[in-house]
C-alpha cells in the first residue's frame, strides 16, 4: 500500500465517530447523507465493518414515509449552523423520533453504494447477508422518491433547496435566486470562521436557503405544499442519474437475493420511464448536454457544468449521445491548463475557480465520471480523470475541493475548503484500487 493510501484510511479512521462519519472536523460536524454513502465505499476497502456500520446508521434515520434527511444531528454542537433547531424535522408527522435531522434529502446514492460494496467485498457471502437486511429500505426510499416528488409523474423527481441537489451555490441557482427576494436574516454564520469567506456561499445566498426552509417548515415539510409553493423547484440532472443508477443496482442485487420478483418488477418500470424522461426532457440539444430544468418557472437552464456528465455513470445516453456528450466536455472542461473536471463551464462568466460548486474540482463527481468514463470505454480519458484526481489530492491534501487551472498546483495551496475530507479520502481509496 502506498503512502497516499495510508494517509486516506487515517483521515477516514480520525473522521469515523463509533457508529457513522463526519465529512470532515469543525466544518461538518454530523452525519451527511450521499458524504456517508460515498465514505462507506472508501471503509469496505479495509474495514467492512465500519462500511455496514456507516450505512445502517444513515438508515436509522430514515422517517416513517422512506425519507432519508440530508443530515443527521447526533450531537449538540452548534460549531454548525444552521442546525438542528433551525431545521426544526419534528414538524413532519412522520419525521425520525429517534434523531433530530433535516427536512431536506440528497442525492440517493445508497443504492448503488450497496452494490459497490458487494463488488469491493472479499467475502461476498457475508456481504449479500448484510445487503438483505438493509436493501428494502433503500427500496422504500426509492418509493417515497417516486410517490412524493414527481407531481407530473414523469419519472423525473424534483428537488426542492440548493442543500438538496449537493452542489449547494452552483452559478445555475443565481437564476433561481434572482426570481426571489427573501428578507435579510440575522444570524451567524459558522463556516466562515472555519474557511476563508471567499471559498464558500455569500450572506446573501445564506439568505435564500434560509427563506425556502422557512417556506417548507411553514407547510410542516408536506411534500405536496412544498411542490406548490416552494420557489425552488428543480429536476436536476445528477439528482436524478444518482437515483437511475441506484435503481439499476438495486434490480441487480434483488436478482442476486431471489425471491423479489414484485420489487424487480416496480423497478423496472421506474427506471424505463425516467431514462425516457430524462432523454426527452434533460437533453439540452442546444448545448448538447444535459442541463437542469426549471420546473417552478416551467424553463430550461441552459448551464454546463459536471453534473451534466453524471448521467454517463448511470448509462442514460445512447452511445452516440454519450460522444458528444464526451466531446463538450474534453472541449470546455478538458484543455491542457485545466484538471479534470471543475464543476461548473470554465468559459462562462459565472465560473469561479476557487468557489465552493461555482468551478472547482471535486473528488466525488470525478469518481463518477471516471466510472461513467470506463462505462462507455472511453479508457483514456477514464484514466485521465483518474490520475488528474490522484494527482491534486497528492499535491495538496484531502482537501473537500481543488482549483481547477493547473498553475495554481505548483505550490501545493490549490486545496480549499475543509481539510482530512472523508469522501476525497473514501474515493482515493476506491479509485486508486480499482
Ligand atoms: C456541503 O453542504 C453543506 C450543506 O449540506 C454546507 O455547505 O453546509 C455540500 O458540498 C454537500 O454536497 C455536502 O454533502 C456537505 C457535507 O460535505 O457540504
Amino acid at each position: 500500500m502506498n503512502l497516499l493510501e495510508k494517509k486516506a484510511i487515517e483521515v477516514l479512521n480520525k473522521n469515523w465517530k463509533g457508529s457513522f462519519s463526519i465529512p470532515c472536523e469543525n466544518l461538518y460536524p454530523f452525519q451527511w447523507f450521499w458524504d456517508s454513502g460515498l465514505i462507506a465505499i472508501g471503509f469496505a476497502h479495509f474495514d467492512m465493518s465500519k462500511a455496514e456500520k456507516e450505512i445502517e446508521t444513515l438508515l436509522d434515520a430514515q422517517w416513517e414515509n422512506g425519507f432519508i434527511p440530508h443530515i443527521i444531528f447526533h450531537t449538540e454542537t452548534d460549531s454548525y449552523f444552521p442546525g438542528a433547531d433551525f431545521h426544526l424535522s419534528k414538524l413532519h408527522p412522520q419525521a425520525s423520533k429517534k434523531y433530530k435531522t433535516t427536512g431536506m434529502t440528497q442525492p440517493p446514492v445508497t443504492g448503488f453504494v450497496l452494490q459497490e460494496i458487494y463488488r469491493i467485498s472479499k467475502d461476498k457471502k457475508a456481504t449479500l447477508q448484510f445487503i438483505e437486511g438493509v436493501i428494502d429500505k433503500v427500496y422504500f426510499n426509492h418509493e417515497y422518491f417516486y410517490a412524493n416528488r414527481d407531481p407530473k409523474d414523469e419519472g423525473l423527481v424534483y428537488i426542492y433547496h440548493n442543500w438538496e441537489s449537493g452542489t449547494d451555490n452552483s452559478p445555475i441557482w443565481d437564476d433561481i435566486w434572482e426570481t426571489m427576494n427573501p428578507p435579510e436574516y440575522t444570524f451567524e454564520r459558522r463556516d466562515t470562521t472555519h474557511v476563508d469567506a471567499s471559498e464558500r456561499p455569500t450572506k446573501r445566498e445564506y439568505d435564500h436557503y434560509l427563506h425556502i426552509i422557512e417556506i417548507a417548515k411553514k407547510h410542516n415539510y408536506n411534500d405536496k405544499k412544498i411542490a406548490e409553493f416552494s420557489p425552488f423547484l428543480i429536476q436536476d440532472p445528477l439528482f436524478n442519474a444518482m437515483l437511475i443508477k441506484s435503481n439499476e443496482s438495486l434490480i441487480e442485487l434483488y436478482q442476486l437475493l431471489g425471491n423479489n420478483e414484485d420489487k424487480i418488477r416496480t423497478l423496472k418500470h421506474w427506471q424505463n420511464k425516467s431514462i425516457k424522461s430524462f432523454n426527452d426532457k434533460l437533453f439540452d440539444s442546444d448545448v448538447g448536454v444535459y442541463t437542469h430544468y426549471d420546473l417552478r418557472n416551467e424553463r430550461v437552464l441552459s448551464y454546463i457544468s459536471s453534473s451534466s456528465f453524471s448521467p454517463l455513470f448511470a448509462g442514460i445516453p445512447n452511445k452516440d449521445r454519450a460522444a458528444g456528450i464526451i466531446k463538450v466536455m474534453m472541449d470546455k472542461f478538458g484543455k491542457d491548463d485545466q484538471y479534470l473536471c471543475a464543476s461548473f463551464d470554465p468559459s462562462n462568466e459565472r465560473f469561479n475557480p476557487k468557489k465552493y460548486w461555482r468551478g472547482p474540482v471535486w473528488v466525488n463527481l470525478n469518481w463518477m465520471l471516471c466510472k461513467g468514463l470506463y462505462r462507455y470505454e472511453k479508457n483514456d480519458l477514464a484514466n485521465r480523470m483518474k490520475n488528474d484526481t490522484v494527482e491534486i489530492v497528492e499535491k495538496n491534501g484531502f482537501y473537500e475541493y481543488f482549483d481547477s487551472r493547473r498553475e495554481i498546483h505548483e505550490e501545493g495551496k490549490a486545496g480549499y475548503g475543509g481539510n482530512n475530507f472523508s469522501w476525497s479520502a473514501a474515493l482515493l481509496i476506491d479509485l486508486m484500487n480499482s
